[in-house]
């Protein structure tokens, strides 16, 4: 016979430690959630549950996968119960956390998302849909919208696309006038809040709304802006049969996580919110600051890692940073790139922050492989790596090592790691950047140019800097002719 399965039934028969904080099931709903990935569920669900165990409050939260079924199934046939296990070298620790009071799937039944977002006792929609749901191009922000969004913005069918729900659910609520809500990207998008707000502007234009309702967002919808952190890898069957082994029973939704958590938000919530920072969030006016020095010395670093380690042949992050030579090259990156690139928040030192993350990344209980960390790159290397570029250059000063992370990414794109295996290229623009690779002279400069020539992608002032230019190609030429390993040894 197979173990008990994690649900309602059996949260007594857990270990004291391995309990919920709230009893699962009682919190009503005050918060819906786009996106039910492993990430949402050991970070927003994690602080929402304590939030609500120390101060109370109607906040449970509904969660919307917008299309996976089994994970929606897989909860609902757990009471909506999951655990985290927190991962370190030394300890490993296991909860059941018991913030969700419901799970919907978008793609089945999308007007009962709709529903939702026009419900008065929701006042907060929070999101972690990865950078490529928002159907915005990831240099400027400006709306692209697909076939799907397009159809969602100018005909009455049932919404398939996350901006699509978005927007029918505000739509909604403004007809029922049904009161304030703020909307929180949770993603890792430059100036997330603003890129949000953005969306929902440029959406509504597109589907030709009327002022009125225009007028009723504006007046009633807030956008805070939001730096999320915890490195979270996809679950493994390895990740269920710890979770199962530290909860006696059966949990097919368990995720793991390292220790370190951190969430800084606006404070811009109209109809109120959990008292997140009870939890532990540092609620500001602005989360600039914080966002810039997450995306650009923790992801931006991040996918210098997964590049490189990738085209070396290392499956994990930390398997990467073992590669001789490639934390010092990362340290310089962080040293004299990132941190000449943008004035941090006050008190932060930026190299010292760059240091916590590379301890981070050395976690070798955290799995985090390098091909998960390298998708999206198109979606991904604007805020993490050309916003640095372009700050530096626009100082005056050189931008060599993030000109390093540049090549890698050409590198990468270009389909073969060192030893000649193929490398997958999982990217929503995936068909755009092999065209115009195969469009180009089949040379290191030929690849340069048709790479910076990615106008959705690469900043204008970035593509037509010739040094920069220069810089990439150089490092391209030196990963083509020695490979990833001689090229950090000759540069560190
Ligand atoms: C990673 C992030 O997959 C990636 O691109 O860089 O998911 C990273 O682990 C998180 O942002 C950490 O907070």
């Amino acid at each position: 016979m197979g173990a008990s399965r994690l649900g309602l039934g059996v949260v007594r028969r857990l270990p004291a430690e391995a309990r919920p904080l709230v009893r699962p099931g009682t919190v009503p709903a005050g918060v819906v959630h786009l996106g039910l990935g492993a990430f949402h569920r050991a970070h927003q669900a994690v602080y929402t549950e304590q939030a609500i165990g120390l101060a109370g409050g109607d906040w449970g939260i509904v969660g919307v996968a917008p299309r996976n079924a089994a994970l929606v199934a897989t909860l609902a046939a757990q009471d909506n119960l999951f655990s985290v296990s927190t991962l370190s070298a030394a300890d490993r620790r296991t909860r059941v956390v018991g913030a969700l009071a419901g799970v919907r799937l978008a793609a089945a039944d999308p007007q009962a998302v709709v529903a939702l977002l026009a419900d008065p006792s929701i006042r907060v929609v929070t999101l972690t849909v990865t950078e490529k749901a928002y159907q915005l191009d990831p240099a400027a922000g400006t709306l692209r919208p697909d076939a799907d969004l397009v159809a969602d913005l100018t005909t009455d069918r049932p919404p398939a696309t996350v901006p699509g729900l978005l927007v029918r659910g505000l739509l909604a609520r403004a007809a029922a006038d049904a009161g304030p809500i703020a909307l929180v990207s949770c993603d890792n998008l430059p100036a997330n809040g603003r890129r949000l707000r953005g969306l929902v502007t440029q959406s509504l234009a597109y589907a030709g709304t009327p002022p009125p309702a225009v007028d009723w967002v504006e007046a009633h919808v807030g956008f805070p802006g939001t730096m999320v952190d915890r490195i979270v890898p996809a679950s493994t069957p390895e990740t269920l049969a710890a979770a199962q082994r530290a909860l006696g029973v059966e949990d097919l939704a368990a995720v793991a996580a390292e220790p370190y958590t951190q969430w800084v938000i606006e404070d811009d919530f109209p109809g109120g919110r959990p008292a997140w920072d009870r939890a532990g969030a540092v609620l500001c006016a602005d989360a600039g600051p914080w966002e810039r020095l997450k995306l650009r010395a923790l992801n931006g670093v991040h996918s210098a890692t997964a590049y490189l380690g990738a085209l070396a042949g290392c499956e994990t992050i930390a398997d990467a940073l073992a590669l001789p030579h490639l934390d010092t090259v990362l340290r310089r990156l962080i040293a004299e790139d990132v941190a000449a690139s943008f004035a941090p928040p006050d008190g932060v030192d930026v190299v010292g922050y760059g240091d916590q993350v590379l301890d981070r990344f050395a976690n070798p209980a955290i799995r985090h492989r390098t091909l998960q960390v390298a998708m999206d790159g198109s979606q991904k290397l604007p805020q993490r790596i050309l916003h640095t570029v372009a700050d530096l250059r626009a100082a005056g000063r050189p931008a060599r090592w993030a000109a390093l992370v540049v090549a890698a990414w050409i590198r990468f794109v270009q389909g073969s790691a060192d030893d000649g295996r193929p490398l997958p290229l999982d990217d929503p623009l995936a068909e755009r950047i092999r065209a115009a690779l195969a469009a180009a002279p089949q040379t290191p400069a030929g690849a340069v140019d048709a790479v910076l020539g990615l106008d959705e992608v690469v900043p204008p002032e970035v593509a037509a800097d010739d040094q920069v230019r220069a810089d990439v190609l150089a490092w391209l030429t030196d990963l083509h002719q020695h490979g990833v390993r001689a090229t950090l040894a000759g540069a560190a």
